[in-house]
């Protein structure tokens, strides 16, 4: 059975996977505003992953007998100054994301709930896969620079991300 306090992290780390959601989501509708489909429909894969995420939570906890309390989402940037600048904001989303874990396992460790621990462990690969997939898509759009129809080719190359 859960502790309470793990319980209680275990729901907020809930809320903040949707809340991923829901940030790739607005990601998403501001790349379909700016005619990069290729970029909406990589966003589009991001938050469907998110919802996963926060399902398998959702389930650890009632796994172990605990109680699942959902609490409200909070709102989400709807403008971005440029494509770079959305990756850029992905980017330090996943950075914060991956303390909530990293803290989450501390918990579990002080707590040597052993079962958390272990159920914990895919989160911490998952990060270090969702930070350098973030990075590697900063990284290109900073070498496509101001051109246009790097950017173009590159949306159809975003576009190929699968779920
Ligand atoms: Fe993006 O990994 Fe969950 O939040």
């Amino acid at each position: 059975m859960l502790s309470e306090k793990m319980q209680a992290a275990m729901n907020k780390q809930i809320n903040a996977e949707l809340h991923s959601a829901y940030i790739y989501l607005s990601m998403s509708a501001y790349f379909e505003s700016q005619n990069l489909p290729g970029a909406a429909s990589w966003m589009r894969v991001q938050a469907q992953e998110e919802v996963v995420h926060a399902m398998k939570f959702f389930d650890f906890i009632h796994e172990r007998l605990g109680r699942v309390l959902l609490a409200p989402v909070d709102g989400v940037p709807t403008e971005w100054a440029s494509p770079l600048a959305v990756f850029e904001d992905a980017f330090k989303h996943e950075q914060k994301i991956s303390g909530m874990i990293n803290d989450l396992v501390n918990l579990a460790v002080d707590e040597r709930d052993h079962a958390a621990n272990s159920f914990l462990m895919w989160f911490v690969d998952e990060q270090v896969e969702e930070e350098a997939s973030a990075d590697a898509v900063v990284q290109q759009l900073k070498l496509v620079g101001d051109s246009g129809h790097a950017l173009y080719m590159f949306d159809h190359e975003l576009g190929a991300r699968q779920a």
